[in-house]
């Protein structure tokens, strides 16, 4: 079955093993959010003993500049005035930073790090929040307390000592505000590194490079308004009901007003039956659920481009009749290659699209009247489009198949990338980029007055693969979990204890802080929701949502301890002490961050102004050239891409297999078993896969199996005892969850288009446990 549509009454339920000791486990199967998750976050709320700061909190989030931004997801703020626009996710997550509980030098002194490495992720988590500068002695293999100033010192010798700037990686995890952003890149550049490994190496390299290539600018250009007003969505791989669930609300506004939802994912996942819109309280209390979607359909795991290619050919097949079903003059005067791109989809024969996509013709040819029936449409992705081989391909296609009816530049329409950390764009906006061009350099150089490095550096393979060969031998971590993010688990554990020194910029405690270098220091921050006070004041950061939007997020709460200094005051005390000569008033910067977005006005495009537009009500949107129909490409027009169609059919007897997360999970940080949408309880060594592919297998339901990937090289990694869920998914395809899986990811597995680890297209063979 390829295709369902939205007469079949919302979720099947799909059973997930009771657990023994528990009675009142049932299968979930409501409508997305409501009351479910109004239940779950009040446990989130109780076991981290916030019942009284968070919902204090969570009623001051995504307010106009006066609250915090959610540090959850990067799904924009709602512009209609609607001041509570929250989700039950975000608010897991803001509880998770605010928990009550402390892990201070009294806890390292009780643990070594030995026996913490015995810990679960989750245990490890939970102890709280980190309260003091810690460094590792191997002595008593204990942490033990340093003090800042000595904290500092040690990596900034370290540093100073290394034989090339090019030794040392700054991984980014995407929560690091835009102030912070730009030290720290400024820290990188000035010590004369590019090397910049982010988070969005493993997520949204491939978008950014390809509509970079086709529309000569890294992002997406609609805004909520264009939701708002579009006649047709696309949702392609993505699960909004857990990973961007205030889409939900634009999803059941566009479908309230008549739109055309269309999801495109191997899984029916819960955003594509129906939602209880979370912040609309009658509704829950009445009940009443919200249709989020029209059509469902189920390419196999990296399909998307076959299916897309086959959009195309439909169109362009209806336009022999109706010529309405192009916008020529769009075509004419806004785009080149078009007549490549045309011969090409004409000369892809429609058993190749069926092949490659896994969907029938029929299916395809639906999804293509919706897109020629709407006047303005948006196709909007996430991680199952980009985790891919041909990410960028697809992504390019994607463009391929807007450009066709002219669905770009005008209200309603358009390409929107659904971002993951919260201020993963504003993190490349504002400079972390291992492969910077030379316009942002010379404009850095003027602007800072340093003499940046112009060779590329090292992105977040690349880093592993370097520290692996003992070539970089400092890792920072400016936030995140970057042990257990990165793919091949074993080799990055390697590849991090080989390094001379480790230091870890982090809330809570983590894999990252065990699995260390020679030397290693915690160093713990504050949190988004935190007051932070400088010389001049409270301070507040900036931040840039999934559609450019720039706004501020102030702290409210006390810090989690005295202890605790600013990200943007981690970094102006190391680049002191690796840079004791420098020119850049690090300290100065730290007194009060105005005078850093003075500095970032001048080195970045499109922060004209930024102190007073920053503090407008929404803040402001960083212009889109694209948007404006200026096209920053060498032909200086949107760009058809005329790639072939790869193959991703599975060889015989194997299984594609994608690695996504659970409905109570934020990426590394595991808050319960439980996928409440998928109907799993208390399980996450599962694999989800198709009724016909266990049957072959001599599979039954929860029956136990071994899982062993074979990568590029020919090597392979193996899973075992994991147990086998009959799921909705085509045939050759399977799904788990990450990060467990990354052990089944082969460094060597990453997509030669966009350096991205092929973290949704595991090549695996699955079996009986032995
Ligand atoms: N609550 C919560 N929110 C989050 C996160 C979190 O961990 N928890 N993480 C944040 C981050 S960093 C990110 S990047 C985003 C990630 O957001 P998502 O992209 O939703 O993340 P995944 O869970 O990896 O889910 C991938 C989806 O792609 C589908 N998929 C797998 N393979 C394919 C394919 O070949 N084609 C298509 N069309 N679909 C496919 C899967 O079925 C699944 O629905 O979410 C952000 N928001
Ligand atoms: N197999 C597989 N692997 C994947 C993916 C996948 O789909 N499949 N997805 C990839 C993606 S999209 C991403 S983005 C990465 C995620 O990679 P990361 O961003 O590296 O990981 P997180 O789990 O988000 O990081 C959690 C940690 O961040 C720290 N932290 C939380 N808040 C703050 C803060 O405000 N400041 C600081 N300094 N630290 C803070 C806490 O100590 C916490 O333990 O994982 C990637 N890995
Ligand atoms: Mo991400």
């Amino acid at each position: 079955m390829n295709a369902s549509h939205d007469d079949q009454d919302g979720l099947e339920p799909r059973v997930g093993p009771a657990p023994k000791d528990d009675p009142d486990f049932h299968p979930y199967h409501h409508p997305a959010a409501g009351w479910g998750a109004a239940k779950s976050v009040t446990r989130v709320l109780v076991r981290e003993r916030a019942l009284v700061d968070g919902p204090r909190a969570i009623m001051r989030m995504n307010h106009e500049n006066v609250g915090f931004d959610c540090p959850g997801c990067a799904w924009p703020d709602d512009t209609k005035g609607l001041h509570l626009d929250i989700c039950e996710n975000g608010i897991k997550h803001v509880t998770w930073e605010m928990t009550g509980k402390r892990v201070g030098p009294e806890f390292f002194a009780a643990h070594s790090v030995t026996e913490l490495s015995g810990w679960s992720d989750f245990d490890l988590e939970d102890q709280g929040r980190l309260t003091e500068p810690m460094v590792y002695d191997p002595e008593s293999d204990h942490y033990v307390p340093i003090s800042w100033h000595d904290a500092f010192e040690l990596a900034g010798r370290t540093l100073r000592e290394l034989d090339s700037p090019h030794q040392a990686s700054y991984y980014t995890s995407g929560r690091l505000g835009n102030e912070a952003t730009f030290l720290y890149q400024l820290m990188a550049r000035e010590l004369g590194t590019n090397n910049l490994p982010d988070c969005s190496n493993m997520c949204h390299e491939a978008s950014g490079r390809a509509l970079q290539a086709s529309l000569g600018t890294g992002k997406g250009t609609v805004d909520l308004k264009d939701w708002e007003t579009t006649d047709a969505l696309f949702i392609m791989g993505v699960n909004a009901a857990s990973n961007a669930p205030r889409m939900l609300t634009a999803l059941a506004e566009a479908h309230r007003r008549g739109a055309q939802i269309v999801h495109i994912n191997p899984l029916v996942e819960a955003a594509a039956t129906r939602t209880i819109v979370p912040h609309d309280f009658l509704d829950m209390a009445t009940f009443h659920s919200t249709r989020t979607s029209t059509l469902n359909i189920q390419p196999r795991i990296g399909g998307d481009m076959a299916l897309l290619r086959g959009m195309a050919k439909a169109v362009l097949e209806q336009a022999k009749a109706d010529p309405k079903a192009l916008d020529r003059s769009f075509i004419d005067r806004h785009t080149a290659n078009f007549e490549e791109y045309k011969a090409l989809c004409e000369a892809t024969s429609w058993e190749e699209i069926e092949h490659q996509s896994g969907v029938e013709r029929d299916d395809i040819l639906k999804v293509a009247r919706v897109y020629r029936d709407a006047d303005r449409s948006i196709v909007s992705w996430c991680l199952g489009v980009s985790q891919h081989e041909h990410g960028v391909d697809t992504v390019r296609e994607i463009v391929n198949v807007l450009l066709l009816r002219g669905n770009l530049g005008r209200e309603g329409a358009g390409p929107s990338p659904v971002r993951g950390h919260s201020n993963v764009q504003g993190n490349r906006t504002c400079g972390i980029d291992h492969r910077p061009s030379e316009e942002f350099l010379d404009r850095l150089a003027a602007a800072c007055r340093i003499d940046p490095p112009r060779e590329h550096g090292l992105d977040t393979v690349g880093t592993i693969e370097a520290m692996h060969r003992g070539d970089v031998k400092v890792f920072v971590g400016m936030g995140g979990n970057f042990a257990l993010a990165a793919p091949d688990t074993p080799y990055t554990y390697e590849a991090l204890r080989s390094c001379e020194l480790t230091v870890q910029v982090s809330t809570k405690l983590n894999r990252s802080h065990l699995v260390h270098g020679r030397q290693a220091l915690i160093l713990p921050c504050l949190g988004r929701t935190e007051k932070d006070h400088q010389r001049h004041g409270v301070q507040s950061t900036s931040v840039e949502d999934s559609m450019s939007m720039v706004h501020l997020s102030v702290g409210m709460k006390r810090p989690a301890s005295r202890h605790l200094l600013s990200e943007p005051a981690i970094i102006a005390g190391i680049a002191r002490a690796a840079l004791p000569e420098s020119r850049t008033p690090w300290e100065w910067y730290i007194e009060d961050y105005d005078r850093i977005r003075d500095t970032m006005e001048e080195a970045l495009d499109g922060f004209e102004d930024f102190n007073r537009r920053v503090r407008l009500p929404l803040g402001f949107r960083i212009k889109q050239p694209a948007r404006e129909l200026v096209f920053l490409t060498p032909s200086g027009r949107a760009e058809f891409s005329t790639a072939p169609l790869p193959d991703v059919v599975p060889a015989p007897g194997t299984l594609a297999l994608g690695t996504m997360r659970s409905h109570d999970q934020w990426n590394t940080t595991i808050y319960s078993d439980n996928d409440r949408y998928r109907g799993i309880k208390n399980l996450r060594t599962l694999v989800f896969m198709n009724k016909d592919d266990m049957r072959e297998r001599g599979l039954s339901e929860f029956d136990p199996v071994d899982i062993v990937s074979t990568a590029k090289d020919g090597s392979t990694r193996s899973l075992a005892g994991y147990l086998a869920i009959p799921y909705d998914i085509p045939r050759g395809s399977a799904a788990g969850y990450m990060p467990e899986m990354n052990v089944l990811c082969a460094l060597c597995d990453y997509s030669t288009q966009s350096d991205q680890p092929l973290m949704k297209h595991v090549k695996v063979t699955i079996t009986a446990a032995t």
